[in-house]
């Protein structure tokens, strides 16, 4: 089973968002990397990115603005082999680890995985901070505002009307000459 898809034959795979973060070097230049990297893993389309956002840090204050943007992916690969993928990346890309809210040279989770709901390990589906966060529901509801979540049925654009997470989200203006 899959979707016709426009050039023909059948896409198989689930649709996933992959929320993109980055506050060290150049970090814009960063999540574009990322990016670029997700889209040649085999197993791996590409649909669409969101802008770039800076955004104020949530948890540690004592660190840079972040540059975050969400992408949506439609993909063959289970949810723990995206996670590897995606971990591969970011080792790739200069992560060395960290402090778990601390500043990162680039920081890739996987925020839906089509409606699944999953708690194993470190493999959790939808990310546990997607409804506090304001960096993630921006970006993210510019590509799928109604994209549901499926532990609480509501629409990602409802969750963004009930946030009360005060933390600055901009449109990433290059011109500005910040992150
Ligand atoms: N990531 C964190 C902690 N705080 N703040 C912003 N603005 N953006 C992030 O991506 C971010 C954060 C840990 O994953
Ligand atoms: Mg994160
Ligand atoms: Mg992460």
């Amino acid at each position: 089973m899959g979707c016709p898809s426009p050039e023909g034959g059948a896409v198989n795979g689930v649709i996933a968002f992959i929320g993109i973060g980055a506050n060290m070097e150049r970090p814009a230049e960063m999540c574009r990397t990322a990016v670029g990297e997700l889209a040649e893993v085999p197993g791996v389309r590409l649909l669409r990115t969101s802008s770039l956002y800076r955004t104020e840090p949530v948890g540690t204050q004592e660190q840079d603005w972040f540059i975050n943007a969400v992408a949506e992916i439609r993909t063959g690969l289970a949810p723990g082999m995206l996670l590897k993928t995606l971990k591969e990346i970011e080792w790739r890309l200069g992560r060395t680890g960290g402090l778990k809210w601390g500043p990162r040279v680039i920081d890739l989770d996987i925020l839906l995985y089509g409606q699944e709901v999953i708690r194993e390990g470190e493999l959790i589906i939808p990310h546990p901070e997607l409804h506090r966060r304001r960096f993630v529901l921006v970006p993210l509801c510019e590509l799928a505002s109604y994209a549901i979540h499926p532990a609480f049925g509501v629409s990602v654009s409802g969750l963004l009307d009930r946030l009360t997470d005060p933390a600055r989200v901009d449109l990433y203006d290059p011109a500005g000459g910040k992150a």
